[in-house]
C-alpha cells in the first residue's frame, strides 16, 4: 500500500497523533490524502437515468447493409464490434429501487473501428413531449415534487399528472408507461428503441429513413404491480442481480438489433409525422428487418469507473449513420455533452478509459481538467507548416464524415408542425393492440397512479383527456378514483398492430428461476430426477426451506439449501415447485403456503408433488390454469418447463 504520491505506507488503522491519547497532527499527510479523496468520490449524479446497470459485450452482423449504409460495423457478417451496454431508469435517484413504474434506459455504445456510435435508447418506442424544450419541464414533473422531495421513483403524484393533463402530447406514451414495458422482469426481457427517425446513408449518397429497434431473445416479459412494488422492498436489485448473475453463469443476455426502412420519397406517406417522436411505425406496415445480434458477455470490473463514467450522446455517430429534423433529436445533440461537462467535471470525459474510442484519435484540442493525454511539441492549431499540416482532416474516400446534404429553408419560427397535432390516434392503437389482460393492468395502472393523486381536479383531468383515447379505458379508471364517469368522445380509431401485445412475444423456459420449496423427509428419488430434467430445460431452480446448511430426503439423499423464507420470497422467483417432505416441522408448511398463494396471486406457475400438494389449499387452487401436478419426474418437469415459458396465467381466477 502506498500514498497516491507512491510513497510506501507502514500503518493505516491509526492517524498520528500527539501521544497515544493525544490530538491529531495536522501534518499526518497520509490521513488527509485518504480523507480528502473520499470526501470527494462522489459525482453528481445523472439528472435523468441515474439508477444503471451496464455490462460488455459484442454485436455481430447477420448480413451486410451495405445497400443502406456505410457504417464499418454493419458491412459485413464476420465483423465483430465491441459493445458496452447501460440499462437505466429514468426518474429515481441513484439509490432507488429497480422496479419503479418507469421507461427503461436502453444505451449502447459501440467501439467501432470508424469512432465510437452510442445507440441511446428507452425500452419504450415514443416519448412525453415532441420539443426538447419541453424536457426540463416533463422532467420537473415526474421527479419529487420540490417543496418535500417526494416520492422517490414514482410518477404517482400531482405535478406529473398535470403535466400529463396539461401537455396532451404525452397521451401514447403515458399508455405505455401504465402498460406492463414500465415494469419489466428482466432487463435481458425488454425490446430496445432509438425512438427518433434517423438515416442510414450508403456509399453512393443515398439515404433512408431508419428506426432502430433491440429484440430480446428471451422474448418480452414483465412482472405484475403488485409484485414490483414488493420486489423493490425485498430486492431493489433485482434488475441488476439478474443480469450480473445471468452473465456469471454463461447465460449471456442476446438482443437481435432490428431496422425499420424508409425510402426518402416515402417521407409523407403516412397519416402521421415521421419525425414526430410520439408516432411508432407500426411494425405490420413497415416491417423490423433483423440485421445482427449482440450478446452481453462481461461484467464490469468496477461499477463507477465503467458504468458512472460512461457518457453516452445521441451525436456521437459513424459515417453511415445520420439524423433527422426531428426537434427532440435535434435538442438531445446539445444536452448530452452539455450534462457531461458538470457530471464528469470538464471537457476531458472522453479519456476515461470506458469512454476512449478504440480506433487512435488526435486534435489540436488541449488542456482543460483531468487532461491525461500529453501531447507532444509546440504545434496545436490548424492548419500549420510546422507540423506538416498534422493532424489533417480526412477525405471522404478516406472515411472522413459528411453530414447528408439535406436541403432545408424556412422561416426562423417558434412554432410546431400541424402534422405533429394528432396526440390520439396512435394512443388508440395501442390500446386497441393489447390483450384483455394487459387492458386490465392498464386500467389498474391508472387506478393506483391517479389514486395517489390529491388533486380530485387533476384525476378528472385525466379521465376526460383519456376519454379521447377509449372510452372503455376511461370509464375503467374513472370510477376507481371516484370522479365523473365521461361522457365522450371516445375514438373511432379501429386499427391495432398485433406486435404491440406481449402475449405475442417469444415463450421460453430459459434462464427461468423456480424455487423449490423442500423440507426434510422429501422424496429424494424422485425430487433429484425432477431438478435435473428441470435443468436440461433451462430452468433454474433453488431451494428454499426454514433453515439454512443440507435437508435430507427419505432416502437419505441430501440437498444443500439455497435460501431460507427469511432471505427468499415468492416474488423473486418467476414459479414455485411445492414439494414438503414427510419430516418438516409445521412452521415450514406456514411459510411454504404463504410463499405458494403469492404465487398463485401473482398468475405464476406452480407444480406441487407429494406433501407439497396440501400447500394448494384454496378452492379450485388444483383445478387451475398453470398449477401442474402428478405424472413420472420427466413428464411433470416437462409440463412444468411449458407452464414456465408461458409466464403467466391471466386466465386464471384469483379472488
Ligand atoms: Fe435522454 N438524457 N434526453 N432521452 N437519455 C440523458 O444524459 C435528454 C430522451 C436517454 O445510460 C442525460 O448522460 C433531453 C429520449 C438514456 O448514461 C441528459 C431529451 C430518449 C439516457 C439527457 C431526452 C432518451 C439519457 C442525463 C429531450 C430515448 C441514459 C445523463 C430532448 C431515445 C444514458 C446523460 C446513460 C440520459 C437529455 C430525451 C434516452 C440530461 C434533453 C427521447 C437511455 O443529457
Amino acid at each position: 500500500m502506498t500514498t497516491n504520491q507512491g510513497l510506501k505506507i507502514s500503518e493505516d488503522e491509526f492517524s498520528l497523533k500527539a501521544g497515544e491519547r493525544g490530538p491529531t497532527l495536522l501534518e499526518d499527510f497520509h490521513f488527509r490524502e485518504k480523507m480528502t479523496h473520499f470526501d470527494h468520490e462522489r459525482i453528481p449524479e445523472r439528472i435523468v437515468h441515474a439508477r444503471g446497470f451496464a455490462a460488455h459485450g459484442e454485436f455481430q452482423p447477420y448480413e451486410s447493409m451495405k445497400e443502406y449504409t456505410k457504417a464499418g460495423f454493419l458491412q459485413s457478417p464476420s465483423k465483430k464490434t465491441p459493445v458496452f451496454v447501460r440499462f437505466s431508469t429514468v426518474a429515481g435517484s441513484r439509490g432507488s429501487g429497480d422496479l419503479a413504474r418507469d421507461a427503461r434506459g436502453f444505451s449502447t455504445k459501440f467501439y467501432t473501428d470508424e469512432g465510437n456510435y452510442d445507440l441511446v435508447g428507452n425500452n419504450i418506442p415514443v416519448f412525453f413531449i415532441q420539443d426538447a424544450i419541453k424536457f426540463p419541464d416533463v422532467i420537473h414533473a415526474v421527479k419529487p415534487e420540490p417543496h418535500n422531495e417526494i416520492p422517490q421513483a414514482a410518477s404517482a403524484h400531482d405535478t406529473f399528472w398535470d403535466f400529463v393533463a396539461n401537455n396532451q402530447e404525452s397521451a401514447h406514451m403515458v399508455m405505455w408507461t401504465m402498460s406492463d414495458r414500465a415494469i419489466p422482469r428482466s432487463y435481458r426481457m425488454m425490446e430496445g428503441f432509438g425512438v427518433h427517425t434517423f438515416r442510414f446513408v450508403n456509399e453512393k449518397g443515398e439515404a433512408h429513413f431508419v428506426k432502430f429497434h433491440w429484440k430480446p431473445v428471451l422474448g418480452t416479459h414483465s412482472v405484475v404491480w403488485d409484485e414490483a412494488q414488493k420486489v423493490n422492498g425485498k430486492d431493489p436489485d433485482f434488475h441488476r442481480g439478474d443480469l450480473w448473475e445471468a452473465i456469471e453463469n454463461g447465460n449471456y443476455p442476446e438482443y437481435e438489433l432490428g431496422v425499420q426502412l424508409v425510402k426518402e420519397e416515402d417521407e409523407h406517406s403516412f397519416d402521421f409525422d415521421i419525425l414526430d417522436p410520439t408516432k411508432l411505425w407500426p411494425e405490420e406496415d413497415v416491417p423490423v428487418k433483423i440485421v445482427g445480434k449482440m450478446t452481453l458477455n462481461k461484467n464490469t470490473d468496477n461499477y463507477f469507473a465503467e458504468t458512472e463514467q460512461v457518457a453516452f450522446h445521441p451525436g456521437h455517430v459513424v459515417p453511415g449513420i445520420d439524423f433527422t429534423n426531428d426537434p427532440l433529436l435535434q435538442g438531445r445533440l446539445f444536452s448530452y455533452t452539455d450534462t457531461q461537462l458538470i457530471r464528469l467535471g470538464g471537457p476531458n470525459f472522453h479519456e476515461l478509459p470506458i469512454n476512449r474510442p478504440v480506433c487512435p484519435f488526435f486534435n489540436n484540442q488541449r488542456d482543460g481538467y483531468g487532461r491525461q493525454t500529453i501531447n507532444k511539441g509546440p504545434v496545436a492549431y490548424h492548419k500549420n507548416s510546422m507540423a506538416d499540416n498534422t493532424p489533417e482532416p480526412a477525405t471522404k474516400e478516406e472515411g472522413g464524415f459528411e453530414h447528408y446534404q439535406e436541403r432545408v429553408e424556412g422561416h426562423k419560427i417558434r412554432a410546431r408542425s400541424d402534422s405533429f397535432k394528432d396526440h390520439f390516434s396512435q394512443a388508440t392503437l395501442f390500446w386497441n393492440s393489447m390483450s384483455a389482460a394487459e387492458k386490465e393492468h392498464i386500467i389498474n395502472a391508472f387506478s393506483f397512479e391517479l389514486g395517489k393523486v390529491e388533486s380530485k381536479d387533476i384525476r378528472q383531468q385525466v379521465v376526460d383527456m383519456f376519454a379521447n383515447v377509449s372510452l372503455d379505458l376511461a370509464k375503467g379508471f374513472a370510477k376507481a378514483i371516484g370522479v365523473k364517469l365521461p361522457e365522450g368522445p371516445g375514438s373511432s380509431v379501429t386499427k391495432s398492430s398485433p406486435a404491440l401485445s406481449q402475449e405475442n412475444t417469444k415463450k421460453k423456459p430459459d434462464t427461468r428461476k423456480a424455487a423449490v420449496l423442500i423440507g426434510d423427509g422429501f422424496n429424494g428419488k424422485e425430487i433429484n430426477a425432477v431438478l435435473k430434467e428441470l435443468k436440461k430445460l433451462g430452468v433454474q431452480t433453488e431451494i428454499v426451506s426454514d433453515s439454512q446448511g443440507t435437508i435430507k430426503g427419505s432416502d437419505d439423499t441430501e440437498l444443500e439449501v439455497d435460501h431460507t423464507f427469511l432471505t427468499a420470497d415468492s416474488v423473486l422467483f418467476d414459479a414455485v415447485y411445492a414439494v414438503g417432505g414427510s419430516r418438516a416441522e409445521k412452521t415450514f408448511y406456514r411459510q411454504a403456503a404463504q410463499f405458494v398463494h403469492e404465487a398463485f396471486f401473482h398468475y405464476k406457475p406452480i407444480g406441487a408433488s407429494h406433501e407439497g400438494e396440501a400447500l394448494l389449499q384454496l378452492d379450485n387452487m388444483k383445478e387451475s390454469p398453470g398449477v401442474v401436478i402428478g405424472g413420472t419426474p420427466r413428464e411433470f418437469s416437462k409440463n412444468f418447463a411449458d407452464a414456465i415459458a408461458s409466464h403467466r396465467f391471466w386466465e386464471r381466477e384469483v379472488i
